[in-house]
């Protein structure tokens, strides 16, 4: 591991203009593994300044099949460095090694996809005046900044920068100050493969500085950011007073509705993956189960079993479960089931720690938690950590009402055999992605996503994800 990592902007490897750096804590040791910069708003200028030449310039005038190629080439990189690049991501993130691999591989297909799709978005002709021929042309924003969390690096910055790219975008990117290694060296590697300088650019920093300058730059036309729904609130309000348009992908509290009808060996494993895959930090994450009474006591007890059989550890002794990203999130999750519980919610199910795991680590237990009233904190708000509450149902309108019963609607699992329920329930969910029968924890790059209600707005991944980072130009010829 390098003692230093520095920001890439312009095509080079530079650290923060005055010199600062902060320190990246292995959350699976508590130990510090390197510095990265801790940059500031002259650092940001310089980057979108960077990203604008890049623009104008080499950038700029490479065809859209030109672009897509450089994406491809990038992610055969990714693939080519995965084992480097899934060090970084699991001692960065903590995340167990064989996650960090998943999470590579899907940043490489992340260039793959929109490294295809640059050449294919068309724009339209529309029928209008006689003698005069109209064409609506999709176009680049510009510069974009890209506000990326900790708890997917190289997937988030695969999602957004490759759609960008592909859309003929020039990037800013501002990587969680917790967790940017990827991003920093997936940035490297493009310039390996012939991405021109300031093409993509990456700055880390604290978000209060960094982020912030980001967010109020001028030069920046569009604004994607992954992150806690207050936090994204504050972005969107900057970008607002610029009339800069924003893609806010935030947090959520995803039901899983199981119906006593359903495939319980299908859908128990995969429930309860969904609530351990990154140790719970995940937009996605399935942190509801909802359970159709007659069920309701056997499917607590299975997943009750399930739980107890989970053993968090390292990231490189690949447990099921790595700890969480910092001594705070620990914290805050332990608080949430600590008050919880003093609140007389039952503790069902619990994992343990492995034996050889560090004194120092920041880990947090799988938790079951039982006959959980769906008004109660615990079932309303974001944890962002292995704990998934139990709560029963009656009816199908019942389940829909205490899905919908959170400020949230970014996913949502259905569990039966009954194929008329299943496009009832998935007309009734309010989320951006509903699975039956299967739970996607936001993969499938190939899906739109995002959220309603407070998980957000505008759609990334997919084809969609592409034409969120254009505009639409009318161009009307009168021709006679
Ligand atoms: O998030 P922040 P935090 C949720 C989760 C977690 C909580 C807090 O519940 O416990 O948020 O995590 C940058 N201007 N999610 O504090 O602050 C910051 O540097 C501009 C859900 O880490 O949202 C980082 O790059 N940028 C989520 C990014 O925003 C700012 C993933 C996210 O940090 C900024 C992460 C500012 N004023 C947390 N302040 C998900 N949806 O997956 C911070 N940032």
């Amino acid at each position: 591991m390098p003692a230093e990592f520095h920001n890439v902007i312009d095509g080079q490897l530079v650290p923060a203009r005055g010199g600062a750096t902060v320190e990246v804590i292995d959350p699976s040791t508590g130990q510090a593994i390197t510095r990265i910069p801790r940059s500031d708003a002259a650092d940001i200028d310089d980057a979108v300044k960077a990203a604008h030449r890049a623009l104008k310039g080499p950038f700029g005038k490479l065809t859209a099949t030109e672009r897509g190629r450089l994406l491809s080439r990038l992610s055969s990189a990714i693939l080519a460095h995965q084992d480097e690049l899934s060090e970084l991501e699991c001692r960065d993130t903590g995340k167990p090694m064989v996650q960090a691999r998943a999470d590579i591989a899907a940043c490489a297909r992340y260039f793959e996809y929109y490294g295809g799709a640059a050449d294919k978005l068309h724009g339209e002709t529309i029928p209008y005046a006689a003698g005069t021929t109209v064409m609506a042309i999709r176009v680049p924003h510009g510069v974009t900044g890209h506000i990326i969390p900790w708890n997917y690096p190289a997937q988030i910055y695969g999602r957004s920068v490759a759609a960008a790219l592909g859309a003929g975008n020039c990037c800013v990117v501002k990587p969680a100050e917790d967790a940017c290694l990827t991003p920093l060296r997936i940035s490297a590697l493009a310039l390996e493969v012939g991405m021109p300088a300031g093409a993509i650019n990456v700055v880390c920093g604290l978000g209060s500085e960094a982020g912030a300058a980001l967010s109020a730059h001028p030069g920046i036309a569009h604004i994607s950011f992954t992150g806690s729904t207050q936090t994204g609130a504050s972005v969107a309000e900057a970008a607002a007073r610029r009339h800069v348009p924003v893609t806010l992908e935030l947090g959520g509290k995803s039901p899983q509705i199981v119906f006593a009808d359903a495939d319980m060996e299908q859908a128990l494993p995969t429930i309860v993956n969904a609530i351990i895959q990154s140790a719970g930090q995940t937009c996605t994450a399935g942190s509801r189960v909802l359970i159709e009474r007659p069920a309701y006591d056997a499917v607590v007890q299975q997943l009750s079993e399930r739980f107890q059989a989970l053993v968090v550890g390292r990231g490189h002794d690949n447990r099921d479960l790595g700890p969480v990203i910092n001594r705070r999130q620990q914290q805050k999750v332990r608080g949430m089931v600590d008050a919880a519980v003093a609140d007389g919610i039952r503790i069902a199910g619990q994992g343990r720690l492995a034996d050889d795991a560090p004194a120092e680590g920041c880990f947090v237990l799988p938790t079951l938690l039982a006959d959980v009233d769906p008004a109660h904190a615990i079932a309303r708000d974001e944890i962002f950590g292995p704990v998934l509450v139990a709560i029963p149902f009656d009816t199908e309108e019942e389940a829909a009402d205490i899905a919908n019963g959170t400020d949230y609607g970014l996913t949502a699992g259905v569990w039966t055999r009954d194929g008329a329920r299943q496009f009832r329930m998935a007309h009734a969910i309010e989320a951006g992605q509903v699975f039956i029968n299967n739970y996607g924890a936001g993969g499938g790059i190939e899906l739109p996503f995002g959220g309603m209600k407070h998980s957000g707005y505008g759609r990334e991944k997919a084809f969609e994800g592409l034409r969120g980072f254009t505009t639409i130009k009318t161009i009307a010829i009168k021709h006679g």
